[in-house]
């Protein structure tokens, strides 16, 4: 009986460590459980002063030093925050001021400003040591402005006819104009579509990252991501796909999902989470879209985010209170059951208005003062816990100035209640929870749950966090 159940234990062992990682180029599985921080690589540390050419930082729109080196000399710091994925801006050869990445000239070209293919290799396999996964931003819709290819014969049939998108609502016009500009490529010619997938292929041989961000999906048609994710997964299987469908529109954003992209960056809990944690904001927005949320097919594995490289980041909404906002979107987003998505700097507060503001230099000085590092450390740190893990997310009724939901297990639940109103405020819930006395999280305070009621006095943008057992 004991041999059995030894070998049970050494198979499950086995099964355990094999499943978590692809046999080929071991790429490794995405899971909710994962915490994504990204990073804008030009903008986020100087590793190597000697590929600093072009380079202007006065100017937000030119490089600013950035590098591939800079990311493998602060992995520690990305790791301490409970990143288990680091998705970082395209790296291919970009023409003269594409610091973002987005401007492609080669495609096969790792950007000389960012590093080399071996400098990309070596932040895999660093990341892999330890136990962090890649993710490359990848971009099909667009080339540069100047590519090489718009005066080459041989590539005639490669674009879209030069037109400005001018009727979002027209799906034909978003996925054939030309974006802010951008010759378009033209998804209709089999070698185009090839050319990609090819690509794609080579990059993840080439490098072992573990996914993609990809780049505009909704100006691409569709079935060219279908069959760019199945060709990509018949190889690697595990392989994970973060889409960029910027839309609110929940109809619209789910067609994507029906695609095979893994995941989506979720524009409308975006929109829920900017409109309920402000400023005589409303938590029936947040609300709304937390129950939108659920006819996703696989709701968790989208990304869930405050801002990114193209909206005004999220401390910079906010006339009043802007900390307190951001540690209360922060507390939602850290305990949400799908993917944080970190955009480098949310975890010490960084504001800055639109692009390019919202890609400033990261503030690397006394980080370990900064208040929000403190309270992002600690929301890290819970989220590591089981209860947040393996617990179900129900919300509870309250009023529209304040949020309340309870993650739980058959053993444990923690309790969150947040008042987004700039007054005190009283809030009774009902529970159905035996009667007890549940420990805040974050401080001394202890309340009772009494007859499958609490009842709590809020301060102004009060943040509490309750522990109790089933
Ligand atoms: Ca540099
Ligand atoms: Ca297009």
């Amino acid at each position: 009986m004991k041999r059995i159940l030894l070998s049970f234990v050494i198979f499950s062992v086995l099964v355990a460590s094999l499943s978590g990682c692809n046999s080929k180029n071991n790429i490794r599985e995405f899971s909710k459980d994962d915490m994504i921080y990204f990073i804008l690589t030009d903008r986020f540390y100087d590793g190597d002063i000697d590929n600093n050419y072009d380079v202007d930082k006065n100017n937000p729109k030119k490089r600013h030093g950035g590098d591939l080196r800079g990311i493998i000399q602060k992995l520690d710091y990305i790791k301490s925050l409970g990143s288990t994925a680091i998705w970082i801006t395209p790296i291919m050869k970009n023409e003269k001021d594409g610091y973002h990445g987005y401007w492609i000239e080669d495609f096969y070209e790792v950007d000389p400003h960012l590093g080399t293919l071996e400098d990309m290799k070596e932040l895999v396999k660093k990341s892999h040591d330890m136990d962090m996964k890649v993710i490359l931003d990848y971009v099909v819709n667009h080339t540069g402005y100047n590519s090489p290819w718009l005066d080459d014969e041989n590539y005639r049939d490669w674009f879209n006819e030069n037109k400005t998108i001018s009727n979002w609502s027209n799906q034909e016009e978003v996925e054939n104009g030309w974006l802010a500009g951008l010759p378009d490529l033209n998804f209709s010619n089999v070698e185009v579509r090839e050319y990609f997938i090819e690509n794609a292929l080579w990059w993840i041989e080439q490098t072992g990252i573990d996914g993609m961000r990809l780049d505009t999906v909704k100006h691409v048609p569709r079935d060219f991501w279908s069959e760019f994710v199945e060709r990509i997964n018949d190889k690697y299987p595990d392989f994970f796909f973060l889409g960029e469908v910027w839309s609110e529109n929940v109809r619209y954003f789910k067609s994507y999902s029906d695609t095979g992209i893994t995941g989506m960056t979720n524009y409308p809990l975006y929109k829920g989470i900017i409109t309920t944690f402000r400023e005589y904001g409303n938590t029936n927005n947040l609300k709304t879209a937390i129950r939108e949320d659920s006819n996703f097919t696989n709701p968790s594995m989208n990304g869930i985010f405050i801002d990114n490289h193209d909206n005004i980041r999220f401390p910079s909404i906010h006339r009043n209170n802007p900390v307190e906002y951001h540690k209360q979107a922060l507390t939602f987003i850290m305990s949400y059951p799908a993917i944080p998505v970190i955009y480098y700097g949310n975890e010490i507060g960084m504001d800055g208005h639109d692009d390019p503001d919202n890609r400033r230099d990261m503030q690397w000085d006394n980080i370990e003062g900064n208040e929000v590092f403190q309270y992002f450390n600690f929301l890290s740190n819970l989220r590591s816990e089981a209860v947040i893990r393996e617990g179900s997310f129900n919300l509870l009724e309250t009023d529209n100035f304040t949020l309340s939901y309870i993650i739980e297990t058959p053993d444990e639940f923690l309790l969150y209640i947040i008042n987004i109103f700039d007054r005190d405020t009283i809030v009774e819930l009902s529970l159905d929870l035996p009667d007890q006395e549940v420990r805040s999280v974050l401080d001394d305070d202890v309340i009772s749950i009494s007859n499958n009621l609490l009842k709590i006095d809020l301060k102004p943008l009060d943040i509490r966090i309750y522990r109790g057992t089933k």
